[in-house]
């Protein structure tokens, strides 16, 4: 981890009832994957979520009626931001596995999808962000590689319990206009670099450095309420937005 703190937002992305089975002692609760993002202003183009199978969540309780699902380093660190009802300890009623969380339906802020789905992801790290992460293949490579690779492998969608309705209706949603990379710039940077899998770490690296300097300096929204305008211009105001109207808290580490 770097000296500067990381300023993450957490997109609440809310799980949609019935609720399975394991899920029964937050009945009456508003629940949400909470997903740590340094790109708000990309929402509109979420596909899915991400979690990790074999990590650790809880659901915590933030404050009388909300539970957010997270590590509970998260949790912790959120406690001591201000956010929690107990701020030592938070309070965790139902621990769970990434597992548990496949294939729940959500519906997440200012998406164009109105439902998407938790989907695994195996290079989510816990002890970053909230270890939930929402995806936007359209722009961040790890996103589209990851989606790409579930579509192609039934066999490793059978593996994980992972219906087909979760995965294959999802498109890239252009959202951002990059100039030279179109807007599909994650799959532009991908190719160009020759990305075959999920798991080319080094080349994944590049991609997203690439990636993100050229959408955030360069990139124009083609979509929603800034639409015309630059991502640098409109990233603070969506961002804004989102944490006026509730959708999204702040969150640092
Ligand atoms: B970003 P940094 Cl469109 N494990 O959000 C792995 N990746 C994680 C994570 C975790 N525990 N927590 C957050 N992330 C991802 C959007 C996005 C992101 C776009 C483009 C680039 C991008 C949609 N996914 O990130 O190491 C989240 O994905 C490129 C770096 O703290 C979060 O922002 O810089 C970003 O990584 C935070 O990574």
């Amino acid at each position: 981890e770097g000296v500067q703190p990381q300023e993450y937002t957490i997109i609440k992305m809310e799980v949609l009832k019935p609720f399975p089975p394991k899920f029964e002692v937050l009945e009456g609760k508003k629940v949400f994957l909470a997903a740590a993002t340094l790109r708000p202003e990309t929402m509109y183009g979420q596909t899915n979520a991400w979690v990790l199978p074999d990590g650790k969540y809880g659901a915590y309780e933030v404050n009388e009626s909300e539970v957010f699902v997270m590590s509970y380093r998260a949790a912790l660190n959120l406690a001591y931001q201000n956010h929690s009802k107990v701020p030592e300890k938070p309070t965790c009623l139902l621990e769970l596995t990434g597992h548990d969380l496949i294939g729940l339906p959500l519906k997440s802020p200012l998406s164009f999808n109105e439902v998407i789905y938790a989907l695994p992801m195996m290079s989510i790290l816990m002890d970053k962000g909230t270890g939930v992460v929402t995806s936007v293949p359209s722009d961040a490579p790890d996103d589209y590689m990851n989606l790409k690779e579930l579509k192609k492998k039934a066999p490793y969608r059978e593996k994980l319990g992972i219906k087909d309705e979760w995965v294959m209706p999802f498109e890239i949603v252009p959202i951002i206009e990059v100039p030279g990379f179109g807007n599909k710039c994650a799959e532009y940077v991908c190719d160009e670099f020759n990305i075959n899998s999920p798991n080319d770490k080094e080349k994944l690296v590049d991609a997203k450095k690439q990636t993100y300097l050229k959408g955030f300096t360069e990139g124009t929204m083609i979509v929603g309420e800034y639409a015309g305008k630059k991502v640098q211009e409109a990233k603070p105001l969506i961002r804004s937005k989102l944490l006026q109207t509730g959708e999204a808290i702040v969150y640092s580490e």
